[in-house]
């Protein structure tokens, strides 16, 4: 589901729902990922003005948003209504596949299929489970209680509770819970956690530490997680539940120390927020990804990672202004 940063007021809210409309469309139905991310960043720009916003012309000055949008936006004031997105919205094909999209692990292309065999209902889908996948079958399993946001009091607990729990095999694991939470949103989609230890590194994974596997952590987690997505060495995807509030999605990444403060960083978001980063670290001659920071040489082949220990580093070594995470919403 598409969102925007919290902002109470966001003056150009009707307009902004457009466009992240337009931007579903694009990621569901075209599978057309460039204007998705195109729509999607104008949202999140339109989204953070102090201002309603008056015209294309005015519009077009911002970045980020380009002629198309900016016609766009002119028709949507002069006339309450974009016909694009009316005709859209009028196709049935197109509701099916938004809707069927809405559950956890039915992709686009998933859903294309399913709309072409004639399923295009959640009840569809309870009546036809063999046609999903075990990660499809969860999601519809818990489809209601995912579609709910999960508010920052129950994901504070939730991380106490993992912290608890996984300090019972070793005090010094590292705990972070990530994603939209850690940037300070009052609720959030999913729960992104990240571990590691001194004890996981690089050199010691290769000759695998049989004491820290994330099947342990797991395991460890019994009574919070109640279904397994899937577990490998390093990601685990899965469902927990605290109480008897709903069924919140749970992701856990293990990763090695020299890896941590690149992952938290990554997972922390946002999406947009990092592509920007990346193009930043790029325009200073570095690549960045949620592994590493690397220098490119004259050659273009990156090299070694560079050695890290707090995500202050990451920024200072690309000449980019620290941004503490609240100020990561775009
Ligand atoms: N991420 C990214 N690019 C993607 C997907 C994810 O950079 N295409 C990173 C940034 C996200 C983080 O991973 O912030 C976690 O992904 P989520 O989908 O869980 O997104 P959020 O936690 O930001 O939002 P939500 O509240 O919906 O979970
Ligand atoms: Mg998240
Ligand atoms: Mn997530």
């Amino acid at each position: 589901k598409l969102s925007l940063p919290s902002n109470e007021k966001n003056c150009n809210a009707d307009f902004c729902k457009v466009l992240l409309d337009l931007a579903e469309y694009e990621k569901n139905v075209t599978r057309n990922v460039h204007k998705y991310n195109a729509y999607k960043k104008a949202a999140v720009v339109l989204s953070t003005l102090d201002h309603k916003i008056q015209s294309g012309d005015e519009a077009k000055k911002l970045k980020g948003i380009g002629d198309k949008i900016a016609k766009k936006l002119d028709e949507f004031n002069e006339t309450g209504k974009l016909k694009k997105l009316e005709s859209i919205n009028l196709n049935e094909n197109v509701k099916s596949i938004n809707i069927l999209t809405r559950v956890s692990g039915i992709g686009p292309v998933k859903a294309a299929d399913l709309v072409r065999s004639g399923i295009k209902t959640i009840e569809d889908l309870k009546n036809n489970e063999d046609k999903l996948n075990h990660h499809q079958r969860i999601g519809l399993k818990y489809f209601a209680d995912f579609e709910k946001t999960i508010p920052r009091n129950e994901i504070q607990e939730i991380e106490v509770l993992i912290k608890t729990l996984v300090y019972k095999i070793s005090k010094k694991f590292s705990v972070t819970i990530c994603g939209s939470y850690r940037r300070g949103k009052a609720a959030s989609g999913d729960i992104d956690a990240l571990i590691t230890h001194p004890k996981i590194t690089l050199k010691q994974n290769r000759n695998k530490n049989e004491k820290y596997t994330l099947e342990k952590i797991v395991e460890n987690l019994e009574g919070l997680v109640i279904d397994t997505i899937s577990v490998g060495e390093t990601k685990f995807m899965g469902v927990c539940i605290l109480r008897g509030l709903p069924a919140r999605r749970l992701d856990i990444r293990l990763i090695p120390l020299e890896q941590f403060y690149c992952a938290v960083l990554y997972f922390t978001g946002s999406d947009v927020f990092n592509k920007q980063m990346r193009a930043h670290a790029l325009e200073k001659g570095f690549m960045l990804n949620e592994y590493s920071l690397r220098h490119i040489g004259v050659t273009g082949v990156p090299g070694e990672p560079v050695p890290i220990s707090s995500e202050e580093d990451i920024f200072a070594y690309i000449d980019f202004p620290y941004k503490q995470p609240n100020e990561r919403n775009y």
